[in-house]
């Protein structure tokens, strides 16, 4: 009994320091959900990072020119660097790395949905960074502020490398849309492609979003999934509309009373289907990855025997 009122005591302490903006690090007492949530949500995010960088390094070797492969390769890199922040970010809440990984591996844990489909021509390029990028912007601004210290650090840096990539997807559809007519409709088709998908980012319709109310309640999550897609709409259609780009849906309209656009229905028996593993490229991403991991095996054990005979020499000399 007192136990229990002991982590009753606990959880209002730790309730009162989200409530002001304290931010918990990793060594403070904090609730076995919140240290779960925090882990799947923080896993799946680096896993996004990982996956990510297949559909853009699928198009490094068939970038136009120089200067366009060197920003493309540059961008993937950058998403390396996210997943690899993101996975120390689950090591200091006690996680293990090679399990998340191998969670990623045999489908247990999720990642976002948007890195299951293709990326056809060299268009795709400009929409993922507009249109995902943007979309990953749109979350991850405000998990700046989120209340775990280490996740909320790690993103400050992310953002800064998201916006660039936001930007240089937009430049590659800016001088889509001003080229000739095929490059144009390459990438009016990009976008087509893209656009549905880069909405189901944010998640399903908070109506349905199991974990939305507990994680703004621990100020894990600033705003609802609904919010962040319509801000992700209002931005974009002006940039759309810009480049001359028309956005792929009939029943997009400003809503004067609301400030914002209304738009249409976002077909969510796809979203989940996409989710669930069955979407144009799940399968192939996976055995990417994996094979990725068994190819690089001997690297790892090269590493490990380096490290042992590091630490041998070191302990001789000291002797
Ligand atoms: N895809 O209750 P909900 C990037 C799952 S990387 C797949 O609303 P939550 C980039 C959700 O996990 C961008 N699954 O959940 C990289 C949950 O299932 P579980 C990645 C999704 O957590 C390279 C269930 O649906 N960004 O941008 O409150 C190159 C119910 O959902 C998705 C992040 O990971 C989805 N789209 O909210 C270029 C940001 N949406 O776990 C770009 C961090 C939902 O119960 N994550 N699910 O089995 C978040 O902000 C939140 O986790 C989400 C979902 C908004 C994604």
């Amino acid at each position: 009994m007192k136990k229990e009122q002991d982590i009753s005591e606990l959880e209002r302490k730790f309730q009162e320091k989200i409530d002001q903006d304290i931010k918990i690090e990793p060594k403070d007492w904090m609730p076995d959900n919140y240290r779960k949530t925090l882990i799947r949500q923080i896993s799946q995010h680096a896993h996004s990072e990982v996956v990510g960088m297949l559909p853009e390094g699928n198009w490094i070797t068939r970038a136009p020119n120089l200067r366009r492969k060197a920003v493309l390769l540059a961008k993937v890199q950058d998403e390396a660097g996210h997943g690899l922040y993101l996975y120390s970010a689950t090591e200091t809440l006690g996680a293990d790395r090679e399990d998340c990984i191998d969670d990623l591996h045999s489908g247990k844990a999720k990642y976002s949905s948007i890195f299951n489909y293709p990326t056809l021509t060299w268009a795709d390029m400009g929409a993922v960074g507009w249109l995902v990028d943007g979309a990953a912007i749109m979350n991850q601004v405000p998990l700046c502020r989120c209340s775990y210290g280490p996740y909320a650090r790690a993103m400050v840096k992310v953002c800064k490398e998201e916006s660039f990539h936001q930007r240089q997807g937009y430049e590659i559809m800016m001088a889509l849309a001003a080229g000739s007519v095929e490059q144009k409709e390459m990438a009016q088709d990009a976008l087509n492609r893209f656009w549905w998908p880069s909405l189901m980012m944010f998640g399903p319709p908070d109506e349905d979003s199991k974990h939305t109310k507990q994680s703004m309640d621990w100020r894990i999550k600033r705003h609802s999934n609904d919010e962040l897609r319509q801000m992700m709409v209002d931005i974009t259609v002006p940039q759309a509309e810009a480049i001359g780009l028309t956005i792929p849906d009939a029943d997009l309209k400003w809503n004067e009373e609301k400030g914002g656009y209304d738009y249409g229905e976002i077909d969510w028996d796809e979203f989940w289907n996409v989710v669930k593993g069955n979407g144009p490229c799940n399968k192939d991403r996976i055995d990417t990855r994996r094979k990725a991991k068994e190819n690089g095996a001997w690297v790892r054990e090269a590493a490990n025997a380096h490290a042992e005979k590091r630490k041998a020499r070191k302990l001789r000399r000291a002797s």
